[in-house]
């Protein structure tokens, strides 16, 4: 089944940064609480918004949600550092988010891996910036899926993320990640595909229809997970029903049940 990554412990949200700022945690863990209800597998916590803040943000943020949740969290930020302290604050083997082919992440990264117990998301981005074609992207992640291997990461616990681009600037961005993802999964069934998908949408109006759409066109091409809103209920209704359709749901249970628990709705 699909796996959500609830993405609104975020600081570049306002709400989220006004919390960390006041140190409202009640307002954190209510928010975590319904991102949970609402279906999210992981929670996604990013406190890179304040400058010169990120650590004891993210500190605080760990420290708040700790306590009140035994859900595996997303720990995500560029920098290596904060990921260790962080990876040190959990008690649930978390996911890692990210390591990418960019160098000096990449080297510092990859022996803080070897031999932890965590699921790590890797982008395909290097130094050269984000892949220009289908083959960039898959030349990218084989790279990152062979490396993680050597230093004992199981495929299964490898989330690739494919790096989503604006379709308003190119019109091929879409089948340029569909094609790679197709091709990486064929290579690797175990792997994970994950990522945000709102960049898909970026400078184009009613952006949800389009991001709602792209996931769908996605999992068909093998994404099983994505940071997104669990509280959005029609991207959700739209995972569930994908699940559904691509025959991950036997007998429609998870559907149904959606639908019970009034969560989908045509
Ligand atoms: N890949 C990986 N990690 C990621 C991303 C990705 N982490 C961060 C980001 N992208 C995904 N997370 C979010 C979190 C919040 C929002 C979007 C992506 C969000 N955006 C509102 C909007 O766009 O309207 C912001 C405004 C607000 O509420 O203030 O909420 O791609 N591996």
């Amino acid at each position: 089944m699909f796996e959500v990554i609830g993405e609104r412990i975020n600081t570049s949200r306002k709400k989220v940064q006004a919390a960390v700022e006041e140190k409202n945690a009640e307002y954190i863990i209510d928010d975590v609480k319904k991102q949970q209800e609402a279906g999210a597998n992981f929670i996604d916590v990013n406190a890179g918004a304040r400058i010169g803040h990120e650590k004891e943000d993210m500190e605080w943020l760990l420290n708040t949600i700790g306590p009140i949740t035994s859900m595996p969290l997303c720990l995500d930020s560029p920098d290596p550092a904060i990921l260790e302290m962080a990876y040190e604050m959990v008690e649930q083997a978390p996911m890692i988010n990210s390591i990418s082919l960019e160098k000096d992440r990449f080297d510092t990264m990859m022996p803080f891996l070897k031999g932890k117990d965590c699921k790590i998301i890797a982008l395909c981005m290097d130094d050269k910036g984000m892949p220009v074609s289908s083959d960039d992207i898959i030349e990218r992640a084989q790279k990152l899926i062979n490396e993680l291997e050597a230093v004992g990461m199981k495929q299964d616990d490898i989330y690739i993320d494919p790096l989503v681009q604006p379709i308003s600037t190119d019109s091929t961005k879409g089948i340029m990640v569909l094609d790679a993802v197709r091709q990486i999964k064929k290579q690797n069934p175990q792997v994970h595909i994950t990522g945000g998908l709102s960049n898909i949408s970026y400078g184009l109006p009613e952006r949800k229809i389009i991001n709602r759409t792209f996931l769908t066109l996605m999992m068909d091409a093998g994404m099983d997970s994505a940071i997104i809103d669990p509280l959005d209920s029609k991207i959700m209704a739209a995972i569930k029903t994908t699940d559904m359709l691509l025959g991950s749901d036997n007998f429609c249970m998870e559907y149904l049940k959606g639908v019970r628990s009034n969560m989908i709705k045509s």
